[in-house]
């Protein structure tokens, strides 16, 4: 058994797990190169031997316990139809979303449209570099979807005030990633996937309504994704109230964000724990962020954790301190 199911099975494993959001990535300068010569990232992402050798890059540098998909949470709407544009220094740009295309989607033209990042995970998984590791597929969470779908640009700045306008486009969405949501867990379980991940990165953007927007759509996934046979991981950044979400929606693993007190929710969290630490921390020096990692690790001695940040890797961290990292969380005891 890997050592992250040992941690989410077992409640305990031999080494302290370790692996990092989005570290197949713009920190990385082997990525960098590849990403120069590729400018077409919904292209990239469909290249099933760069994305292979993407996806490899950090297991092969720091030797983490997993592999996480080299793959976007926006392939979901491209596959759908919807048209994706990431765009230097800007991000990801949407085209329209019209009810009449939303019908028409077919499970079959889908799963055809996302077919080389199904092969991408059955090619990893026979690949010498992943025994006893785990394989992460994941999905954006229906809430984040839905944002990006609507809003079709980052919310970062906030969502369109109009956001809420079309109750009928929203109720319609949100059932349609239901279903295509979990036909894209299925397909990436089928394909070799060993633990899915949800990322619902916006989470923190609802106030009201959790139940409908937030609670609701994940536990129907993670229902669906545990049926599978297979463990399911959350990452509701920014949910106001962490211990009710996993009282509700029960996943096998919790990914919690930096802006969370690890020492005030030990007690009230009672499954598995991944995460926290501030990427910030990596910009720092080494003294200061081992000090960090340290407290994570301590606080959470003996409870079942798996090291991984509270937000993904920045582009601008240096690749020393990630090796540092990982050293001060293997040799910790
Ligand atoms: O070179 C580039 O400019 C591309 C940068 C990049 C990369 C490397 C994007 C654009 N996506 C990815 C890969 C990616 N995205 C992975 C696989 C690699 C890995 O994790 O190691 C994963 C898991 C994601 C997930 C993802 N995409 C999330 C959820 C996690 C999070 O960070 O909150 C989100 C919100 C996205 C959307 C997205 N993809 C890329 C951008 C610039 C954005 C928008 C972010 C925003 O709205 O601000």
């Amino acid at each position: 058994m890997s050592p992250i199911e040992e941690v989410i099975i077992n409640k305990k494993s031999n080494i302290n797990p370790i692996w990092i959001m989005r570290q197949a990535g713009r920190y990385l300068p082997e990525f960098r190169e590849i990403r120069k010569k590729n400018t077409d990232f919904i292209r990239l992402c469909l290249n099933p031997d760069l994305s292979k050798e993407i996806t490899l890059q950090p297991i092969k540098r720091f030797g983490f316990d997993a592999a996480v998909i080299f793959s976007d949470i926006l392939m979901v709407p491209y596959g759908i139809g919807q048209e994706v544009k990431f765009i230097k220094n800007f991000g990801p740009k949407l085209g329209d979303l019209n009810l009449i295309n939303l019908d028409k989607i077919s499970e079959d033209s889908f799963t055809k449209n996302l077919s080389p990042v199904y092969k991408l995970l059955e090619s990893l998984k026979k690949s010498p570099e992943m025994v006893n590791k785990d394989l992460i597929g994941f999905v954006g969470a229906p809430w984040t979807l839905l944002v990006y779908m609507i809003n079709k640009v980052s919310p970062k700045n906030g969502l369109k005030e109009n956001f809420f306008e079309n109750g009928n486009i929203i109720n319609k969405t949100l059932n349609i990633l239901d279903t295509i949501i979990k036909l894209h867990i299925k397909n990436q379980v089928n394909a070799g996937a060993t633990i899915i991940q949800i990322f619902d990165s916006w989470a923190g953007l609802v106030d009201y309504e959790f139940n409908k927007y937030l609670y609701n759509p994940t536990k129907s996934l993670v229902d669906y994704t545990k049926n599978l046979g297979v463990p399911v991981i959350c990452f509701p950044r920014n949910i106001k109230d962490y211990p009710e979400f996993c009282k509700i929606v029960k996943p096998d693993m919790i990914n919690i964000d930096y802006n969370v007190d690890p020492k005030l929710i030990i007690d009230k969290i009672n499954i598995p724990v991944q995460g926290g630490l501030d990427p910030k921390v990596l910009l720092t020096d080494k003294n200061n962020m081992k000090k960090k990692v340290l407290e994570y690790l301590t606080i959470f001695k003996n409870h079942p954790y798996v090291f991984n940040l509270g937000h993904g890797i920045l582009p601008e961290t240096e690749i020393d301190m990630v090796q540092e990292l990982v050293k001060t969380v293997r040799e910790f005891k």
